[in-house]
């Protein structure tokens, strides 16, 4: 049977979520850090331990058949692969930034100016489809110094919190992409049966994610205006309790507006609300 290959970072901001995810989707397998290659013991894949920026064209030239790595890498790499899905974990925006008492208006402003990066493709293109000609000045790190060295007049990197920025007496200017980490697989890839069932998975831990599992009390009168509060996977389970006339409703609530639902149900008559974290939601 075959075995699948999947890169992750080996260390560095993806590599602890990227572990975590593929742990929450039941692969058991050990995470030495001195280790380049991991096999998992309960399906039929390995894990590659790599630098980032090694890992589209790692995927793309079919060394490994998927990857876990930022939209950011895969775009400055311009390899050809298939993204597979989004993971909802390193989001950040690369953003051109000036210093704080640079007056520039609109992007026009940029015309002649240098602006220092380590996305010389991104934002290359960026320039380009915005009509604008300036000097971009290929950088291997610590970018956020360089208008205070006199190195360039402005930067274009990677925010997330914006702290760099702020200490580096930076302002944010303009927004060139948003980023987060993804799933990517070799072309043609995504039809595979190995590659499918390891979709399934990460996609089941993904909405578990998303949603929480609540259970509540409620009155047989109040059931009506409950689970009109409650579309659930399918629709709630609804229990009856010891207590005459009272159920115990169990359901999933979306976790982006669980506060309000939480509160539309506590004014609905619902009571002892206890909410669960979700491992897996299998459709
Ligand atoms: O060693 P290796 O080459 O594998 O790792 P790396 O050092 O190249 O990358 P790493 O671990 O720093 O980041 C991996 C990926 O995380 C990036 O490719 C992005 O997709 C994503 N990510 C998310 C970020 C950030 N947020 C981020 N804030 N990558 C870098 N930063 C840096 C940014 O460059 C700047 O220096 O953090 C600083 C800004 O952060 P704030 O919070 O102060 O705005
Ligand atoms: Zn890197």
């Amino acid at each position: 049977m075959k075995t699948l290959k999947i890169a992750i970072q080996k260390s560095g901001r993806l590599n602890e979520k990227s572990v975590e995810l593929l742990k929450n989707c039941g692969l058991s397998f050990e995470n030495y850090k001195s280790s380049l290659i991991s096999p998992v013991s309960n399906f039929p894949l390995e894990i590659l331990f790599l630098r980032d920026d090694d890992i589209p064209e790692y995927v793309q030239d079919g060394i490994a058949d998927l990857g876990i790595v930022g939209e950011n890498v895969i775009q400055e790499t311009e390899v050809k692969v298939s993204y597979l899905q989004r993971l909802g974990f390193g989001k950040c925006s690369l953003k051109i930034a000036v210093p704080n008492n640079d007056d520039i208006q609109n992007l026009a402003g940029l015309n002649g100016k240098s602006i220092a990066t380590t996305y010389p493709v991104i934002l290359g293109k960026f320039l380009k489809e915005n009509g604008i000609t300036s000097d971009i000045r290929t950088i291997s790190g610590s970018v956020e110094i360089s208008p205070g060295l006199g190195l360039a007049d402005a930067i274009c990197d990677l925010v997330s919190t914006g702290g760099t920025l702020k200490s580096n007496g930076l302002k944010p200017f303009a927004d060139v992409m948003s980023s987060e980490a993804v799933l990517i697989g070799r072309k043609g890839s995504e039809t595979e049966d190995l590659v499918l069932e390891l979709i399934q998975r990460i996609q089941s831990v993904l909405r578990a994610k998303e949603t929480k599992y609540v259970v509540l009390n409620v009155h047989r009168d109040n059931l009506a205006a409950i689970t009109a509060l409650l579309p659930g996977v399918k629709s709630p389970s609804v229990v009856p309790l010891a207590e005459e006339n009272w159920v115990a409703v169990h359901t999933v609530i979306p976790e982006r507006d669980f506060w309000d639902r939480i509160s539309q149900l506590k004014q609905a008559g619902a009571q002892g609300i206890v909410v669960m974290p979700i491992e897996k939601i299998i459709l």
